[in-house]
């Protein structure tokens, strides 16, 4: 598409919606300007391409479609059809896996969708054989009791949310946490790493159903093919949950024990982070459990979203080009110039630096929670989003970390030298800001005192580190 044909893609899409709700037209216009001067250093955000953005503004929104493909609820789906298996297609070739359902809206749903296809293997439960054969709405409510008995006892082990583990992995906020009895594994407090040892003795001690490994802010790789053997030690599912780092994956960044996609039973993962896709899920597997992935909809799914299945179809396409792994590999070397610069600069860094796409500051090195520096580096121009650190003494909403990644930064073409600028820049705002009171004077974690000059001028120095790269630059709304 040339350059000239995304900006009138553009300016047309938001001329039309304007002439009904001006208000919605000017909120996507403000928040393409916020995106474009911001530094977004959120670990789990990213930039689809404009094909991307553009498959999903259509009449595939309008169509129904469940069911999977060639084997639909709904009349008419032969075009949803076309684009699911397109898409089902590229996510097989890209990460080699036998199967791939792409149909969750999200990473949750994905999650959902493998927790219940496992179950619906390993367990024994006839109230789960009448939920799967698609009679959900003719469960009485004994049915439901017995589903509740026969299936609450199952076992999970995943990651402790204070080490990087994720909600969706056993914990109570979540679902999964009251579907499961759950235990979890930390990280060795001295490196902040995994030992697979003890997680091993977890694993035996516990007897897991399933064994998740995956994460959302830890900074280094994890070897799944010791997690594999772990899990086969104790006959468990392997679940992976490569939410964050399917795009090193898909790059071949991460390769042999690192790729989940041979090792795990199941993988699921969203496709808008490092991926550069949609918002949305995916799952694949093997055929032991295709065809219980394939019932995610509508067991614990509403009805596929058509037009996003295209976007992952064109997202998955382009992260199948060659230079997808030039980009996966620069999102590393990014967020390691900037844990470099970092420590340079005396941050102290949750497992002394990174292998991923992101980096954990333990801000109480500043004398701050995570939810003072969070805002503080926001009033500056930076947006972060603060994070449990392991052991963390100030609990998961005001937290002692703040987590940053370069997914988003590196899709715009900022490299290692303005990786060093971002360094300078956070600890500038960092080892400016003090801990603010309360209105009685007592100590607050949660206010600050930030220079406003500071913050104005590392604003502004932010701003002009952006220039050079401007957000989709062919993109000119008037
Ligand atoms: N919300 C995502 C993240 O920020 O990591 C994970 O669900």
């Amino acid at each position: 598409m040339s350059r000239n044909a995304e900006s009138t893609a553009f300016r047309s899409a938001l001329e039309v919606v304007r002439g009904v709700e001006p208000r919605v037209a000017d909120a996507i216009a403000a928040e393409l300007a916020d995106q474009r001067e911001s530094l977004k250093l959120i670990a789990s955000e990213n930039y689809a391409s404009p094909a991307t953005l553009l498959a999903m503004g259509n009449w595939f929104s309008d169509k129904y479609a469940e069911g999977t493909v060639g084997r639909r609820f709904y009349a008419g789906c032969q075009n949803v059809d076309t684009v699911e298996a397109l898409a089902a297609e590229h996510a097989r070739e890209l990460f080699g896996a036998s199967h791939a359902y792409v149909q969750p809206h999200s990473g949750i749903d994905a999650n959902l969708v493998a927790f219940w296809a496992i179950l619906a293997d390993r367990v024994e439960s006839p109230a789960l054989r009448k939920a799967q054969a698609r009679q959900v709405n003719d469960l009485t409510e004994a049915d439901w009791f017995a589903l509740r008995r026969e299936l609450g006892d199952q076992r999970m082990l995943g990651m402790s949310l204070d080490a990087g583990g994720h909600l969706t992995h056993g914990f109570r906020p979540n679902i999964s946490g009251k579907m499961f009895d759950q235990r979890s594994y930390g990280t060795d407090p001295a490196t902040g790493l995994i030992d697979y040892d003890r997680v091993a003795e977890a694993a035996r001690e516990f007897k897991p159903l399933i064994l998740v490994a995956g994460y959302s802010a830890y900074p280094r790789k994890v070897n799944f093919r010791i997690m594999r053997e772990i899990a086969d030690s104790v006959g468990a599912t392997f679940m992976v949950d490569m939410a964050h780092f399917a795009g090193l994956v898909a790059g071949k960044v991460f390769t042999g024990d690192f790729d989940p996609v041979p090792h795990a039973h199941i993988v699921t993962t969203t496709t808008h982070k490092s991926l550069r896709g949609p918002r949305g899920g995916m799952v694949l597997c093997g055929p032991e459990l295709a065809d219980q992935v394939d019932r995610g909809c509508p067991m614990v799914l509403g009805g596929p979203l058509p037009h996003v299945m295209a976007a992952k179809a064109v997202a998955l396409a382009e992260a199948r080009r060659p230079d997808f792994a030039d980009y996966a590999q620069r999102i590393v070397d990014n967020a390691q110039a900037l844990a470099d610069g970092l420590l340079r600069r005396g941050a102290t860094l949750v497992t002394g630096g990174t292998d991923n796409h992101l980096v954990l500051i333990d801000v109480s090195g500043y004398g701050l929670t995570g939810r003072q520096a969070e805002q503080a580096l926001l009033d500056s121009g930076i947006v972060t989003n603060r994070n449990s650190v392991p052991q963390d003494p100030n609990g998961a909403w005001y937290t002692s970390g703040i987590r940053i990644g370069t997914p988003a930064l590196t899709t715009r073409g900022l490299g290692a030298t303005e990786m060093d600028a971002t360094a300078e820049l956070i600890h500038t705002v960092l080892s400016q800001t003090t801990p603010g009171s309360g209105p009685d004077g007592a100590p607050s974690k949660a206010k600050y005192v930030l220079d406003p000059a500071v913050a104005e001028s590392v604003g502004k120095q932010a701003a002009d580190l952006l220039t050079p790269f401007p957000l989709y630059p062919a993109v000119d709304l008037g």
